[in-house]
């Protein structure tokens, strides 16, 4: 852990000054050009020169080092942001996984087109964001998780590095969506009952992978999921969609991988056959390790849990401490967290107490009360069962992407 915290912070230097030179002083460049200041720099760059060369930065919202880890062009939540917040993450707090880069979208001129096979009509229907909000709206509290969120601890914790973005536990976040539900909006578009699959697309750049562009963002839904619990969001805790969360409108599909969930939606394919993009072929899918060949395409997350405390966190000596955690699974509300402390002689296991609300495919916050029994070096470990009774294991099987890291995470603390 202490390994990752050191790459971490270098990432970090190193991100923040790329995103200075490329973002935040292209906003400071537009300040000194509004004062009439054209000659910039020791370089002397002439204004119009150096905004034409400074490409936008990835995430368009702040992204105060207190809250959260930039890597590349996402940026992780640290889970000391949540502690002393309510249930749910602040957008301002919210972690964004970006394949490309936040785009900036007119909501004047953003169309949503529903077409394809699956349709009675297969030209089907061209609807503005006026006419989404004219729609029967529906509010669903939610988490969005990243399938990739705790993969480092493949590295970490099972001694297997797997490739990808090295998240902690910070790639998820609950919040409350409103939105129309998507089987509504396919039964206006004419869905007929020989539909298979919808494929929703976002309208950020395409995803240039080795050299081949593989189009844009977009990843098929069972038509079952689909008219099931999904909304087309266009609000996030009761106000607008942010743009790095997805504005004009998302999709949101509870308790599933985040990549379901495609942003700054664009267009939906209703098809009569199943569909595919990279998205639920070569991505998203459990490859490598003792995983068959032809293992399906990703859907429900499984059951997690994390501390509201940084990697490493420094905690008083001699007094007693109330430990506050978050405990979510894809497919159901939480039952149980159980929190264990190693280097604690006393040791045992404790059970923790659930707090507030417990909504299904989002999350419950818990408390369990600890008095360290010395100065030291501990690790807390909390282990959730959710009500179908799923509970996290000590170690999961390994894949080549580290997808899906569920087992209980190690979280090191020092008491002093
Ligand atoms: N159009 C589009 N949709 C997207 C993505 C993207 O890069 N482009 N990233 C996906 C992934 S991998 C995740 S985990 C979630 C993250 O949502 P958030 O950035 O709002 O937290 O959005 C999903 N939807
Ligand atoms: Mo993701």
């Amino acid at each position: 852990m202490a390994q990752r915290d050191i790459t971490d912070e270098r990432e970090y230097l190193e991100d923040r000054r790329a995103w200075r030179e490329r973002g935040l002083s292209r906003r400071e460049l537009l300040r000194a050009g509004a004062a009439g200041a054209l000659l910039l720099g020791a370089g002397g760059v002439r204004l119009p020169d150096a905004l034409a060369q400074a490409p936008a930065p990835p995430i368009v919202k702040p992204l105060p080092p207190e809250w959260f880890i930039p890597i590349g062009t996402n940026a992780e939540m640290r889970w000391e942001a949540m502690a002393g917040q309510g249930y749910l993450t602040p957008a301002a707090r919210f972690f964004v996984r970006n394949h490309t880069a936040t785009p900036r979208i007119d909501p004047r001129t953003w169309r949503l087109r529903v077409f394809g096979s699956g349709l009675r009509r297969p030209e089907g229907v061209e609807l503005s964001l006026r006419d989404l909000h004219a729609l029967p709206s529906e509010r669903r509290v939610a988490f969005i998780e990243c399938a990739g969120n705790g993969r480092s601890f493949f590295a970490s914790q099972q001694g297997t590095p797997a490739t990808g973005s090295q998240w902690g536990l910070g790639a998820v976040g609950v919040a409350e969506w409103r939105g129309v539900p998507l089987g509504a909006l396919l039964d206006r578009a004419g869905i007929s009952r020989r539909a298979v699959d919808v494929l929703p697309e976002g309208l950020d750049a395409t995803v240039v992978s080795n050299g081949v562009d593989q189009g844009h963002v977009r990843r098929p839904l069972p038509v079952g999921k689909a008219l099931d619990d999904v909304l087309v969001a266009y609000e996030m805790n009761g106000a607008p969609l942010p743009p790095d969360h997805g504005a004009p409108a998302r999709l949101v599909v509870p308790g599933w991988v985040g990549i379901a969930s495609i942003k700054w939606l664009g267009r939906i394919e209703v098809a009569d056959r199943p569909l595919f993009s990279p998205w639920n072929t070569t991505q998203y899918r459990m490859t490598g390790g003792d995983y068959p060949a032809d293992s399906p395409p990703l859907t429900a997350q499984q059951v997690k849990s994390a501390f509201e405390l940084a990697p490493g966190a420094t905690l008083p000596a001699g007094r007693r401490l109330v430990l506050h955690g978050r405990s979510w699974s894809g497919a159901t509300a939480i039952r149980r967290v159980d929190v264990r402390i190693e280097g604690d002689p006393r040791g045992g296991t404790r059970r923790a107490l659930l707090h507030g609300p417990n909504v299904p495919r989002a999350w419950v916050r818990w408390t369990v009360d600890w008095r360290p029994p010395g100065p030291g070096a501990y690790a807390l470990l909390a282990r959730a069962t959710d009500r179908a009774g799923t509970t996290q294991p000590d170690a999961v099987p390994f894949n080549t992407n580290g997808y899906q890291f569920w087992a209980v995470a190690r979280h090191p603390v020092t008491v002093a």
